[in-house]
């Protein structure tokens, strides 16, 4: 069984979203045109309570794109987004989720961000989305989303780490680049651990 992963297509990473990721809208076609290919479609969905420690705004003093310590880890500021309840955190209006659609929220716990939709960042809790996979015998993960550098690797790289055969759509995807570089150093990053990095039309053709 071969599954589609939709990362975090939300409207704040959106172009006027409050965490707002160049092109993030571009990325919503390509979801919708593969999407009815897939037997089975997760979305990951960023839903932070406002109280967050990934917010500059909960750090007196600091902005985003500073780094602090954040249980234990390295984690970057951001501003706040994708706030549990909030229009920012609904997928975008564009996005043809069918009913049948699986959803699986992710940086919950105000202690410690998510970027991969499987695990949070110090890996302590999963998010039930690779019991879910296994559950089905799914085998083959299909990956794209927002934001390449961040959550769509770190899922990318986790649904490896799981065993799945794993595909990252480039034309799907949509980085920060907070320095430049770093949406092909996480191509990089996804080749070298073993998965694939195509465009939609080979897997359209
Ligand atoms: C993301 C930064 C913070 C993402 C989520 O979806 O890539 N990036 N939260
Ligand atoms: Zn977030």
């Amino acid at each position: 069984m071969r599954a589609l992963i939709l990362v975090d297509i939300q409207n704040d990473f959106l172009p006027g979203g409050a965490l707002a990721v160049p092109e993030g809208d571009r990325v919503i076609a390509v979801a919708n045109a593969l999407m009815p290919r897939f037997p089975l479609v997760v979305a990951t969905q960023d839903w932070h309570p406002p109280e967050h420690g990934s917010f500059a705004a909960n750090h007196p003093g600091r902005t985003p794109g500073e780094v602090v310590t954040l249980a234990g880890l390295q984690q970057v500021l951001w501003p706040m987004h994708c706030v549990q309840g909030t229009p920012g955190a609904e997928f975008a209006d564009g996005l043809r989720l069918g009913p049948e659609a699986h959803v699986f929220v992710k940086g919950v716990d105000p202690a410690v961000d998510s970027y991969s939709g499987f695990f949070d960042n110090g890996r302590r809790r999963s998010t039930g989305l690779g019991e879910f996979l296994r559950a089905r015998a799914v085998v083959e993960a299909v990956v794209l989303g927002l934001a390449t550098d961040y959550c769509v690797k770190f899922t990318a790289l986790d649904a490896l780490s799981l065993g799945l055969t794993t595909t990252l759509v480039e034309d799907g995807c949509r980085g920060v680049e907070l320095q430049p570089g770093d949406v092909a150093a996480a191509l990089d990053a996804v080749r070298a651990a073993g998965g694939v990095v195509r465009g939609s039309a080979d897997l359209l053709g």
